[in-house]
């Protein structure tokens, strides 16, 4: 028989947690005992684990000896207390908040660009799991980079409120209501109105003048695709779109680009998903195409009307779940094919 793992969701009363918990029924990851964490507050809840129900736990009070792999997603402050605790009784991190994601020693993996980082989860027994919107952009761009070279990202971002968790999903869902009664927003979480509207401001605001959330998708692909030089620039709003965020990317490259090539290695990029067609027309959008699915979907490739190392496109992925949950089980799983 092959081997099983005992495996423990922190946050599994969560948006990310109770993803994570789904996925590794739906791909069938080798568990063993299952541990479900979340705070005193959601302690004593049951959760379903395919047939099994599972009594959540306190995590403050959790023993992590005997336990495999963590899977990490109740916020920094979490996992900058409980992670290296975790990794001391033995038990392998991923972590998917950003506490951890810039420290040298920890490796930060997206599995189709760099899973060769794994190895480093040796340094601290940690991996982090990176932001939602630089996961989905890498898939897309890893592999026009092998081919092309990429010198320069301009980003833009239309992020949908599941990436700020169960809470703000609701407020939007109220917000829309209210107004749809002619009353107003009241939000308790937003300080503009998110409904019907685009708020540019998602994390705080760096001294620069950037947000966190734009400095996050700049820092982080330099780290994974391993070059400290490559120039990235980012805008990041919040829409009123419940699951599936979209990003209009341009990439300068090193070497001339044409669509055609562009197309042609995007129809065999693992983890992607191409849906171009002008003619048509086709093109993918969060709540049609990438709402509740793996993969990430690309579209409206165009080529710089003023340059041939210029190319547009568009993407979009699952937040919750390729941009957090399902990222982080397949870590998990090249971790135990690869490592365990
Ligand atoms: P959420 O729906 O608000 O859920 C938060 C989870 O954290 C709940 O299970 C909650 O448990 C638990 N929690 C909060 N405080 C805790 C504490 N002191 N001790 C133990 N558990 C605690 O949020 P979410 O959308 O699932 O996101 C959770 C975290 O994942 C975020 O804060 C972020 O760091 C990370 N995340 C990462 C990405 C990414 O791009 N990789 C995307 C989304 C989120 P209770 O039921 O007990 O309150
Ligand atoms: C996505 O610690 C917190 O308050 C969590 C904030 C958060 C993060 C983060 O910085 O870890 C919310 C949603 C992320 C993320 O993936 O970067």
């Amino acid at each position: 028989m092959s081997k099983k793992y005992n495996v423990a969701v922190v946050g599994a009363t969560g948006l990310v947690g109770e993803t994570m918990i789904s996925i590794l029924e739906e791909r069938n990851f080798p568990v063993d005992k299952l541990h479900l964490l979340a705070s005193s507050r959601s302690a004593g809840k049951t959760l379903k684990f395919g047939k099994q129900k599972i009594t959540v736990q306190d995590l403050s009070t959790f023993d992590f000896k005997g336990v495999d792999i963590g899977l990490f997603s109740a916020g920094g402050s979490v996992s900058a207390e409980h992670a290296p605790r975790a990794a001391k009784a033995g038990c392998v991190v991923i972590d998917n908040t950003s506490w951890f994601r810039q420290e040298e020693d920890i490796p930060l993996v997206v599995p189709e660009v760099n899973p060769e980082a794994i190895a480093g989860y040796k340094n601290r027994g940690i991996i982090a799991n990176p932001n939602c919107s630089t996961i989905q952009m890498l898939v897309a761009l890893k592999p026009l980079r092998d081919a092309f070279g990429i010198h320069r990202i301009i980003v833009s971002t239309y992020q949908a409120v599941s990436g700020a968790g169960r809470r703000h999903m609701e407020d939007l869902a109220k917000q829309t209501a209210l107004l749809m009664n002619g009353r107003p927003a009241d939000s308790k979480l937003y300080k503009k109105q998110l409904a019907f509207n685009v708020l540019p401001h998602i994390d705080v605001f760096e001294d620069s003048g950037y947000t966190r959330e734009e400095m996050k998708m700049v820092r982080e692909t330099r780290k994974i695709f391993g070059d400290p030089d490559i120039r990235v620039t980012a805008t990041a709003a919040r829409v009123p779109v419940f699951f599936g965020h979209s990003e209009s990317i341009y990439i300068e490259t090193r070497d001339p680009v044409t669509v055609a090539k562009a197309r042609k290695l995007l129809k065999k990029a693992p983890g992607v998903v191409l849906m171009d067609d002008p003619a048509k027309p086709r093109y993918p959008t969060a709540a049609t195409e990438a709402a509740n699915k793996d993969a990430v979907f690309v579209g409206r490739i165009r080529q710089d009307l003023d340059s041939d190392r210029g190319l547009n496109l568009w993407v979009v992925a699952d937040n919750v779940r390729k941009g957090a949950a399902l990222n982080s089980v397949q870590i998990a799983e090249l971790l135990v094919k690869e490592y365990l």
